[in-house]
């Protein structure tokens, strides 16, 4: 059986849906920004929706996640509300932080999305810390660490290497490689390449298309049970693309229009699309529906949140404390 024909159909179509859901949840965002009906920053993840959906898939339901500022894909992948991530990012008290957090800190503790954070490089320490707890309570569940290529060069994600190969925390340590840190070039500030500093560790690591849905999946799926197998970290670098600014503020001047149009052509979604259309997996009428179906309910939930009028108050918000 090769790689792609050992998920089961139900997978390969959740994993669609959870790629629309986060394409088209992203683009609602971008609006709602646009319109002012949402404020301060954001970090979309356009062009990236092949890790969260990929990664999310194949981990158990209650394996972890920690995820950082470019986060929504993960929180919506990991089967978190989406309603209440748009109520998030609207400061209402129905969304997942009571409003308090905004785009880049979300927690959804039923669906074992941990948490987000805005500290570049912080998810792997806490990612090592959560994993080290699980195993001491002896659970069985795994923690995943998103981080980018930026972060890769904090003290603190070599530090957590390190303490996790040492202390034999059962982590997934999973580098989003999009190539940039903000406007810096990987190229201009990573030394080697990032999946061989694991070697250092003696923690054993991959490099994948990250844009590649089901490698995605089934590299994620491998380093999954040899993490519960073994209790040790895994490294998985995965080599991606934000089709989008960095942030609400980045016209993207430091990158080629060339490059801009090749990754384009290795977009994770429309990728994913042919895969399923040529092996007649699903048709293209059902694909639409799906992706109707979406967009609806993003819609709803759109009108919804804009009805709200919910806004936390600060005297409230100080009393309030969160039922983890
Ligand atoms: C400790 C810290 N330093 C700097 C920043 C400012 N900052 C926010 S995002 C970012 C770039 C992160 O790049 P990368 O890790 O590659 O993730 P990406 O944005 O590409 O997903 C920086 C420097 C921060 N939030 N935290």
């Amino acid at each position: 059986m090769d790689e792609y024909s050992s998920l089961s159909m139900n997978t390969k179509l959740d994993i669609l849906r959870k790629m629309y859901l986060i394409r088209f949840f992203e683009q609602k965002t971008d609006e709602l920004f646009a319109q002012k009906t949402m404020h301060g920053t954001t970090h979309l993840a356009i062009g990236q929706e092949a890790g969260c959906a990929g990664l999310s898939e194949a981990l158990n339901k209650d394996d972890w996640v920690i995820a950082t500022h470019r986060n929504h894909g993960y929180y919506l992948a990991k089967g978190a509300s989406p309603k209440a991530l748009m109520a998030e990012m609207m400061g209402l008290a129905d969304g997942s932080a009571k409003g308090l957090g905004g785009s880049m800190h979300l927690t959804d503790v039923q669906n074992a999305f941990m948490c987000s954070t805005s500290i570049v490089g912080a998810s792997a320490p806490m990612a090592a810390g959560m994993a080290f707890a699980m195993k001491y309570k002896k659970q069985d569940n795994i923690t995943a660490a998103i981080f980018g290529d930026g972060a890769s060069n904090q003290g603190m994600v070599l530090e957590a290497f390190n303490l996790a190969a040492v202390w034999q925390c059962p982590v997934l340590f999973y580098c989003e490689n999009n190539m940039y840190g903000m406007s810096t070039p990987a190229a201009n500030i990573v030394a080697g390449e990032i999946y061989k500093r694991a070697e250092a560790f003696t923690i054993k690591s991959q490099r994948i298309d990250g844009n590649d849905v089901i490698e995605v999946y089934n590299a994620v799926k491998r380093a999954a049970d040899y993490i519960r197998k073994t209790k040790k970290p895994y490294l998985i670098e995965a080599m991606t693309y934000r089709f989008c600014g960095h942030s609400k503020s980045d016209k993207c001047i430091y990158r080629t229009k060339q490059e801009e149009a090749a990754w384009l052509n290795k977009c994770p979604i429309k990728k994913y699309e042919e895969y399923l259309l040529q092996n007649g997996l699903c048709d293209n009428q059902y694909m639409q529906k799906i992706k109707k179906d979406t967009i609806r309910k993003i819609e709803d939930i759109t009108i919804e949140c804009k009805k709200d009028d919910t806004v936390l108050s600060l005297d409230k918000a100080l009393t309030y404390t969160y039922p983890v």
